[in-house]
């Protein structure tokens, strides 16, 4: 009783003080605090002064497949002793190369057994079937022909192995791994454990050249002492003095595995969402390393490596004339240390509490090269809903159905499009998901209904946790589909409804009673209610670091520690699926959000930043944030505009919509204590700048669908940043205040300072044309060179950069679809020697008709500033999925190109047919018009000028 009490009291303790007060520091671990992570970091300091080398490779184990193309062999841990016997533990490794991803794998494992003391109810071995969730079910694992030779290392890299590996005695002691397709070399040493990797006969990478690797092998209390070595620290090995996670059982004592990855001539490396820091990573030597530990973060730290709601452990080293991509699968709470040496190298150590190691390597001439495979391995993001990248309205809460109505018809009269509207807990009948409040939403079919008549949808809140003792609940205890404690019995922790337990989505039966749920719950035959996956990290209050114990038990004995990343993945992976199973009648698209995520998120969700704060800083730090989501392949994301916690001050609102429209994911949310801010309730000149950024994005949405489009083909960021576009140009590298969309040349530097009315953006050479009124900047030369930009309230620092081709549509609607049948605008912005292209992708928004052919995909190009071609590289298979394809305007931005031979009208043709039109030149001499040119995009034409 008394305890129960207390859990009530801190509960409702904490849930007012998350209410008020920024981030709490103290619930999460330091380095220090952390047992494994405090002991690698020691074992790294400690190993590299004494050199002493425990892990080789066992050669009378070396075994290569011939016909799997796999390497195999044991890696021996010796713990010398000077008493008894040597110990040696035996750690199976494998290495491949993945033929469809191009990915250099291999792995570490250990055998272990279940010794008494361990708790019977979880499976002894290591966790080491994590890539069955983060690998695209439909990725190929088949390895690649490689050859194999014992030979000596790589005779010019040779004095250069003497000085940095310090290898040097034998040189006949490595294993030459050579993967002729893709130029790669790995050898492996045999004298020490250590992989080198080269690309194009650079050395790129080599791991545990500063041996830190650590397999905290499997040993009892008793016996902890004898298999300890002399660089090791005991730190927390049984017991965890964590104030708030003391109740650790930690049922395998240390178990963690660690790796150092040291990236040659490399001196950025970028990646491992999620942390609100920028989108170069920062050195660590003096500090926190980055932590990737999925956990609820209301009002987060900026400029910090404390970890978040999703994590993605994959890791970008590039310079101009390379990529490395490193993903360390590994879904335990994980550190990674990282330094930026003198000699112009990055060094890392990557730290996992339990699992095993499982690492792949990417190689690619360039960022885009290494995302393309990883995304062929973990799988492209999904190609979502078309209305889904219009603006979504959300709040906690909206009250009811009038209230939703209300704000669906405010919107209009004031002109102002959306697409969805949100509702948040409060819509449910007493927190419990898969209710409805009954007074206030009495028929859910109705409003839905409603909604769709008018083109939009509406998105509610189900969480993984269920309040004890309600039909949803019960069914979850009974069926054993519920998260287990210690001793396998269910487990209650505290969360919005009060004492909760959580569905496990980590196995089949577990899966298909959350799909029973969304069955009962979807009104029959409905199609725009959506789902939002909020606390899936999952938030515990009354748990541990606001979030689970890590000995929870999950289906088939897994324990929570080694697969705490990826459970929120479980999660929404699941409820897609429901949705879409839902939906297949009419062959509709789900849309889902999370707010947890791991590799492979991408397959089926998007996701959004969480809990900032209504202030410049979170707007600021929004952008490196979803850059560096969309790097490592998951795109679809953005910030809650303009701030979810506070109330944010005109000026603020302004510049938030400005930059929110560029986010992918782009939704307006607010917390439940502030002030109601609807963009109708906006004063002037707010309510007309946030209307304008609106229609903005409206107007482009064209542009940004075929974005998306190409993201689900090759992976490709949707937000991109300036190297990512540009890598042969490092002094774009550390640059995370301005970006590109997709491949689309628009160029966009949002301002996120107060006050702040010019800008400083940085060009490469090249001609860009303001994205308002097409007037041109050109930047000549060889270097980066920055300009200053104008940029009053109302104005976007944005320009569409010359070599490309955008597509417009420009009539307003109240919605996306109800775009369908409008007309498109062409703009061309020419390069310096009157060239340039771009690409336009159109399906019907919302079926899987795509996947049978019914979309248009066309390239439009422009010749020398004299011919615009249209080229259909596919024409829909049926006519009635793409809506209009008319193009009414085309214009042509003309300050880089001379105009004196321009005629008055433009020749068209179209098969052998051809007519002329009329041009027009701007008032402000920037641009052509052509109006009316009788063209499609679904045809092929010419028109000369
Ligand atoms: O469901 C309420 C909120 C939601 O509005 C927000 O977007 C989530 O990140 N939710 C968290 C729970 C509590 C927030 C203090």
């Amino acid at each position: 009783m008394l305890l129960s009490y207390w859990i009530i009291t801190l509960t409702v303790w904490l849930c007012q003080f998350r209410q008020t007060t920024a981030f709490t520091d103290y619930l999460l671990k330091k380095c220090s605090q952390s047992g494994f992570c405090q002991r690698n970091r020691d074992y790294a300091k400690n190993i590299q002064s004494s050199k002493n080398i425990y892990y080789r490779i066992d050669e009378s184990s070396i075994a290569f497949n011939e016909t799997a193309y796999t390497l195999t062999a044991n890696i021996l841990k010796t713990i010398p002793r000077s008493d008894i016997d040597d110990i040696i533990i035996t750690l199976p490794f494998t290495l491949n190369v993945l033929n469809e991803s191009n990915a250099i794998r291999f792995t570490i494992d250990e055998q272990r057994n279940s010794p008494d003391g361990t708790n019977k109810l979880l499976q002894p071995e290591r966790f080491n079937s994590l890539w069955k969730w983060a690998f695209d079910p439909k990725a190929s694992l088949q390895a690649r022909e490689i050859s194999m030779s014992r030979t000596t290392p790589v005779i010019s890299q040779r004095s250069w192995f003497d000085t940095f590996f310090h290898i040097g005695e034998d040189p006949s002691e490595i294993l030459l791994i050579e993967d002729k397709t893709k130029n790669i070399k790995i050898e492996l040493a045999l004298n020490k454990f250590e992989i080198r990797v080269f690309h194009h006969d650079e050395i790129v990478l080599s791991i545990n050249d500063r041996n830190l690797l650590n397999l905290e092998h499997q040993r009892s209390i008793e016996n902890n002492f004898q298999n300890v070595l002399p660089e090791e620290s005991t730190f927390n090995m049984f017991a965890d003095d964590f104030e708030y996670s003391k109740d650790d059982t930690i049922p395998f004592g240390p178990e963690s595995v660690a790796l150092d990855f040291n990236f040659h001539n490399f001196q950025n490396v970028f990646g491992i969402p999620e942390h609100a820091d920028s989108l170069r990573l920062k050195d660590t030597i003096d500090d926190e390393p980055y932590r990737l530990f999925n956990v609820d973060v209301f009002e987060y730290n900026l400029d910090s490596r404390m970890p978040m709601y999703g994590a993605i452990p994959l890791m970008f080293a590039a310079n101009k004339k390379q990529t490395v991509g490193t993903f360390w699968l590994n879904a335990a709470d994980t550190w990674i240390d990282i330094h930026y040496d003198d000699m112009g190298n990055t060094q890392t150590h990557w730290i996992s509490e339990s699992g095993n190691i499982d690492v792949l390597i990417f190689l690619g001439d360039t960022p885009a090269d290494v995302l393309q495979d990883y995304t062929t391995l973990t799988g492209k993001p999904v190609l979502p809903l078309l209305s889904s990248l219009g603006y979504h309205q959300c709040r906690w809460n909206y009250n009811d159905e009038l209230d939703v109505l209300t704000v669906e018809s405010e919107m209009d009269k004031a002109g102002i499009p959306f697409d969805f509207i949100w509702l948040d807990l409060e819509y449910t009948d007493n927190k419990q998901y898969f209710t409805w409040k009954p007074d206030s939403f009495p028929n859910p079919r109705r409003l839905l209904s409603k909604l769709a008549e008018l083109g939009r949808h509406l998105t509610v809140l189900i969480d993984p946790h269920l309040k004890v003792d309600y039909n949803i609940s019960d069914i979850v205890a009974h069926e054993g589909v519920a998260v287990q404690n210690n001793k396998g019995r269910v487990y209650e922790g505290h969360c919005w409804p009060g004492a909760s337990i959580w569905i496990d989505t980590m196995f089949a039966k577990g899966q298909t009673i959350w799909a029973r749920f969304f069955k009962d719950f979807v009104p029959h035959g409905i199609t725009n209610l959506h789902i939002w996956n909020d606390m899936n990290e999952p938030s515990i209050f009354s748990g541990p670091e606001t979030t689970a114990p890590k000995d929870l038990i999950h289906a088939d004995g897994l324990e929570e520690r080694s697969i705490h990343n990826v459970y929120g993945m479980t999660v929404h992976e699941t409820t897609y699926n429901s949705m879409k199973e839902i939906f297949s009648p009419q062959d509709k698209r789900p849309f889902l959000l999370t707010r947890s995520f791991f590799a492979g998120s991408q397959r089926s969700a998007a996701a959004w930043t969480g809990d900032n704060q209504a202030n410049w800083d979170y707007l600021r730090m929004s952008i490196p944030m979803c850059l560096t989501n969309n790097i490592v392949g998951m795109p679809f994301i953005g910030a809650d505009v303009a701030g979810f916690e506070g109330n944010p001050e005109p000026e603020l609102i302004a510049r938030w919509y400005q930059t929110g429209l560029w986010y992918p994911f782009f939704r307006a949310h607010a917390h439940i204590d502030s002030i109601r801010r609807e963009p109708y309730l906006f004063q002037e000149p707010i309510s007309t700048i946030v209307k304008d950024a609106i229609r903005l994005r409206y107007s482009l949405l064209p542009t940004f669908y075929t974005s998306f489009k190409m993201s689900s083909i090759n992976g490709g960021a949707i937000m991109k940043p300036m190297f990512f576009e540009k890598p042969q140009y490092e002094d774009l590298y550390p640059v995370d205040n301005q970006f590109y969309l997709g491949d689309s040349g628009i160029l966009v530097k949002p301002i996120t300072t107060k006050d702040q009315f010019t800008t400083e953006m940085v060009f490469v050479p090249g001609i860009y044309y303001d994205l308002d009124n097409l007037t041109a900047i050109t930047i000549n030369g060889k270097d980066v060179a920055s300009r200053t930009i104008d940029a009053p309230l109302e104005k976007i620092p944005a320009f569409i950069e010359g070599g490309h081709i955008i597509t417009r549509r420009d009539r307003y609607r109240r919605s996306s679809k109800l775009m369908h049948h409008d007309p498109y605008t062409i703009i061309l912005a020419p390069d310096l020697n009157g060239n340039a292209s771009g690409r336009l992708y159109v399906d019907d928004g919302e079926t899987f008709g795509y996947e049978k052919g019914n979309f248009v995909d066309t390239q439009f190009s422009l010749s020398e500033g004299k011919i615009i071609q249209n080229e259909v590289l596919h024409a829909s298979n049926d006519d009635k999925s793409v809506g209009n394809t008319k193009i009414e305007t085309v214009i042509i931005a003309i300050d880089g190109m001379p105009t004196d031979n321009i005629q008055e009208t433009a020749t068209i043709k179209i098969g052998s047919k051809e007519h002329t039109v009329a041009i027009e030149k701007s008032d402000n001499d920037h641009y052509l018009t052509i109006k009316n040119p009788l063209i499609r995009i679904d045809e092929n034409w010419t028109i000369a000028f």
